[in-house]
């Protein structure tokens, strides 16, 4: 017998959007093919070349509808600093009122879809429940990669009361009217307006991080923006790091790494648990343990090779969705920039327009064209992917992009100073973005869109959560792969090779090997980095290894006023690392 809060609440819906009929989705590959016929038939998806791209598909979006849209996603709690000086607010009833007002009577004529999922393995005592209900097929296929739902779903909410409502409209596609709200003090979600992945597949961004870090607030865990990878030694041990980056660091890259060759021959593995979001809180052993929510990958296109990822590459083979990149009409499959092999010539761009690849200055796939594939197609998937109570972190890193100052890795010298370097990450902006290059933004724990509270609270929130690790908290780490030489060339090769400082990350957990201290933490001794076959000198890497207190002194200035946004709600233990670091580098 479902659960009557449920229940309620799809009676609720089902009165304010009127559609014409209710299919509840019980995860079935029956009930999965009829869909995927369907909107073949309408033309919200493309089937692919069945032989070359088995179970694939393309969909595109609105041309105003083709990424995460920050400045309309909002947080609405009662009192506006629960959001926080870095979230767009509004008031609770007000939200409700205005987005139940662009709702009513939406799915007229329609099917509304209820999606029952899980975030998390079923059978995992950290997974959480949601449901969403929508008017879109595409939605339902990308949650039915995406997460675990159906049937399992809803025999386990028959004992539970606490599920995350999700509600989403496509509405108009109206670029005026798109909200993606968050009601984190009623567990609930409401996107409008809008049919782009980031924004519409509500398990992700909106559940698995803003409700999700709220909630972990309140019951001792963290939801984080992170990937993690598990690194098996020539000994047959696997050691786990979680590690978050700015959206243009490689995230998705290092989630999948693949091993250079020494490293390979040498018996070491790399598994890949989770390339976008760990929720991690402390187990049994006192450790902390994290697991990934996600069933699935919503990756980016562009610039996905066999270089660059062979493992992505190799996801997106077969029971793939593709969104937004060009259509080769010779052979009916897909192109992206970057990816091997010439530009097609008979070709269909992001836009559904006629495009050969040559004369047009247009992309041919939108830079934010995505494949969504299942985590099972991913060769390196860890074996521990769907264990319930996930694996022990031994290490977390956090990144960014920075030309200058920031050294290839450093270490904190602890628990409170790391947690300071993760409130500081920052990337520097590209050549490839419009706009200025060299223009640093900040951005707390690769977290900033996705924080669901007060920013200083979330930082206050990491402290107390190091407090009760005590001594078997993660070591934490900084990497920075873009360090340039002086005619903008960059000097760390990248890619696998990045194993080589995940070699001294390990190194340093295990004990194992010493480090020089400076003012912004340890660094690796120049002879502990493995630069064997690489096209590096010890004098590039001592460069990339230094620390400049010059360059420092105005870092820790920039902090200042970066930390002086957050007024009273930075916690003084922070305040306390920033002064430390500004008289180290005087001395
Ligand atoms: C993503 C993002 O899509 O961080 O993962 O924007
Ligand atoms: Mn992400």
């Amino acid at each position: 017998m479902l659960n009557k809060l449920v229940l309620d609440w799809i009676k609720e819906m089902e009165c304010l959007l009127e559609p014409e009929s209710i299919i509840w989705i019980d995860g079935s590959e029956a009930q999965l093919d009829n869909l995927r016929n369907t909107a073949c038939k309408t033309g919200e998806l493309g089937r692919l070349n069945r032989e070359k791209l088995p179970n694939c598909y393309l969909h595109r979006t609105a041309v105003n509808d083709v990424a995460r849209v920050e400045d309309r996603t909002f947080i609405c709690t009662k009192l506006k600093s629960t959001a926080g000086p870095t979230n767009n607010w509004l008031d609770p009833q007000s939200a409700y009122n205005m987005l139940y007002g662009i709702a009513k009577g939406c799915y007229r004529g329609k099917i509304m879809y209820v999606i029952p999922y899980s975030m998390g393995p079923i059978d995992s005592p950290y997974a959480k429940i949601g449901i969403e209900i929508t008017d879109s097929i595409y939605v339902v296929l990308n949650m039915a990669i995406m997460t675990r739902l159906g049937r399992d779903v809803l025999q386990k909410l028959e004992n539970i009361t606490n599920f995350v409502k999700g509600l989403h409209c496509s509405c108009e596609l109206d670029a005026q009217k798109r909200y993606i709200c968050h009601f984190p003090e009623d567990n609930a979600i409401i996107s409008v307006n809008s049919g782009y992945g980031g924004n519409v597949l509500l398990g992700k961004k909106c559940f698995a991080l803003r409700i999700a870090s709220f909630l972990g607030r309140a019951e001792g865990w963290l939801a984080e923006h992170m990937l993690i990878i598990g690194i098996k030694t020539p000994a047959g041990e696997v050691k786990y790091i979680a590690a978050a980056f700015p959206s243009a660091c490689g995230k998705t890259n290092l989630a999948m790494l693949t091993l250079p060759e020494i490293y390979q021959r040498k018996g070491y593995e790399v598994f890949c648990v989770g390339d976008d979001i760990a929720w991690m809180r402390k187990g049994q052993d006192g450790r902390l343990w994290a697991i990934n929510p996600e069933n699935g990958f919503f990756g980016v296109a562009p610039g996905t090779n066999k270089k660059s990822n062979p493992h992505a590459l190799a996801c997106t083979k077969k029971d793939t969705i593709f969104t937004n990149v060009v259509q080769n009409l010779d052979d009916n499959t897909v192109w992206w920039e970057g990816l091997d092999g010439k530009s097609p010539e008979n070709a269909l761009n992001w836009k559904g327009k006629p495009w050969n690849g040559k004369m047009s200055i247009e992309k041919g796939a939108h830079p934010n064209s995505r494949f969504t594939s299942p985590a099972k197609n991913c060769p390196s998937i860890s074996k521990e992917f769907d264990s319930p109570l996930g694996v022990p972190i031994s290490a977390i890193i956090f990144g960014g992009r920075r030309a200058q100052i920031t050294p290839l890795v450093y270490e904190a010298k602890n628990w409170n100073h790391g947690v300071f370097i993760g409130s500081i990450m920052a990337s520097e902006t590209t050549a490839a973005a419009a706009g200025k290059t060299g223009i640093v933004r900040r951005d707390p724990m690769a977290m900033l869109p996705f924080c669901g509270y007060n920013i200083g609270e979330y930082f206050n929130h990491w402290i107390e959560i190091g407090k009760s690790l005590g001594e078997k908290a993660p070591k934490i780490f900084n990497v920075n792969w873009f360090r340039q030489d002086q005619q903008g060339n960059f000097i760390w090769p990248g890619f696998g090779e990045n194993f080589r400082v995940l070699e001294w990350i390990l190194n340093r957990c295990s004990g194992t090997i010493n480090a020089k201290e400076t003012a912004i933490g340890y660094i690796p001794f120049e002879d502990s980095i493995n630069i064997d076959g690489l096209p590096l000198n010890l004098e590039s890497l001592s460069n990339i290894l230094k620390v400049d207190k010059n360059l420092w002194k105005h870092e820790a200035e920039n902090i200042e006023k970066f930390y002086a946004k957050f007024s009273d709600t930075l916690p003084a233990a922070l305040k306390l690392q920033l002064s430390a670091l500004t008289s180290a580098i005087k001395e």
